[in-house]
């Protein structure tokens, strides 16, 4: 296939016919295409995902659609997202070397990807709502968060290579809108793709969308969002978007990045920790969930602080960039100032994290991207139970930021509401 020749989707018929002479497929899966057996396996809202299985492998055929999978083609949506989870994976690879799958070849004209097959991984989200605790998901997410977002800003790389690289990701325009709309705004008026489990959560909805501290901390947070270009994000690191055994952790689908707020990419994952820990109560039918909820607050704690940790280790031995340079601190014998600076910007990341993380949780609860541990709880009142404590967590953590000082402190206030009878 060549990447001049016009878009068209991939199917299960057609794939080995078309990639059958695709010299880095073959290599990885054997030429036999009569022995090629192919699955569509994707599940997300956006793309065609195949698992191609050949005589001597298996990988992962990855295609965008020129809409939004999950509405149709009402929905349109640019191919080139293809494109920046392409550079956005080729980036991650090398400033936080084997957390992304290996990329085999990348079409832009089809809008395609050929990746590793990840085997026996399975989505990070199954596994927490099966209950399952993954001993090595705090510091391998801590990592590769830490990495990826001090590397790819103006603290670490040449402000030449960083401004080509902000140029570059700046047209990912319509991924970015998907988010300002679906985060920031549609949860907090009823708009027109919104749903919820109603009617038990019909007044909780409304009471949230009169709270007027919150829709105008929700576009505070829309504005840093739009306007800190401080690094290069990953832009949609739920627990969707990474694969777990129970010693390796990888995260994939980074089309949503574009240079945003380091905080984004930090609340948007634990939010989804804090979620599935909203939502054990709904899956506790099979058993008690209560060492897995125990479980699921240490990881926020572990997360966090490798994190935190990772990211002061590469200030003090990778600040290479324009930013709070060495020639000012540590070359003047002023290892405390780089000390202090270092403090506020952990400090600004942990409040704004919190509010970014707020919103997650009511945008997947109140708006059009709903997630599995709350959808798969089948009892819509146990469901909405559950659903109505994380929104109240949700809106706490976010009005309530610039005062909450500690993850201890935000783990404690999971706890009570979890552990509150009436909503
Ligand atoms: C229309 S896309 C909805 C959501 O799916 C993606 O995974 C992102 O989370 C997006 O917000
Ligand atoms: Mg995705």
């Amino acid at each position: 296939m060549t990447g001049k020749l016009p878009f068209e989707a991939l199917s299960v018929e057609t794939l080995a016919a078309r990639l059958g002479a695709n010299d880095a497929l073959c290599s990885h899966i054997g030429k036999d295409t009569s022995r090629w057996k192919v699955r569509e396996v994707g599940d997300g809202n956006l793309n065609l995902v195949f698992i191609v299985e050949g005589a001597q492998g298996a990988a992962v055929v990855k295609q965008a659609l020129p809409y939004v999978r999950l509405v149709g083609d009402s929905w349109p949506l640019p191919l080139k997202r293809s494109f920046f989870e392409y550079h956005a994976l080729t980036r991650q690879q090398a400033r936080a070397p084997g957390s992304v799958p290996a990329i085999h070849h990348f079409d832009e004209g089809q809008a395609l990807i050929i990746m590793e097959y990840l085997s026996p991984h399975i989505i990070l989200r199954r596994a927490l709502i099966e209950g399952r605790q993954l001993p090595n998901i705090a510091r391998d997410i801590g990592l590769f968060m830490a990495r990826t977002l001090f590397r790819g800003s103006d603290l670490h790389m040449a402000t030449r290579d960083r401004k080509a690289d902000l140029a570059l990701f700046a047209d990912n325009v319509a991924l970015c809108d998907i988010t300002e709309n679906l985060v920031f705004s549609d949860p907090y008026f009823d708009a027109k793709m919104n749903r919820h489990t109603s009617p038990q959560l019909d007044s909780i909805v409304a009471e949230l969308r009169a709270d007027r501290d919150l829709k105008v901390e929700a576009q505070r947070l829309k504005h840093i969002f739009a306007a800190n270009a401080e690094t290069l994000l990953h832009g949609d690191l739920h627990s969707g978007s990474i694969m777990v055994t129970e010693t390796e952790t990888r995260m994939i689908d980074p089309e949503f990045a574009f240079y945003g707020p380091i905080a984004f990419d930090v609340g948007m994952l634990l939010a989804n920790f804090w979620m599935a820990f909203f939502s054990q109560r709904g899956n506790e039918q099979n058993g008690k969930r209560d060492t897995m909820r125990a479980y699921l607050l240490d990881v926020t704690v572990e997360t966090w602080s490798v994190f935190r940790s990772e990211f002061s280790h590469l200030w003090r031995t990778e600040r290479t960039g324009m930013l709070y340079q060495k020639s000012l601190f540590e070359d003047q014998g002023d290892r405390l100032g780089a000390e202090q600076a270092l403090d506020h910007m952990l400090h600004q990341v942990w409040t704004d994290m919190l509010g970014f993380a707020g919103v997650e949780v009511h945008r997947r609860i109140l708006g059009l991207a709903h997630n599995a541990d709350f959808e798969t709880i089948a009892d819509a009142d146990l469901r909405a139970t559950c659903e109505a404590k994380a929104l109240k967590f949700g809106r706490q953590i976010a009005v309530n930021r610039r005062q909450i000082h500690s993850i201890d402190e935000v783990n404690k206030l999971a706890a009570l509401i979890e552990r509150e009878n009436r909503i």
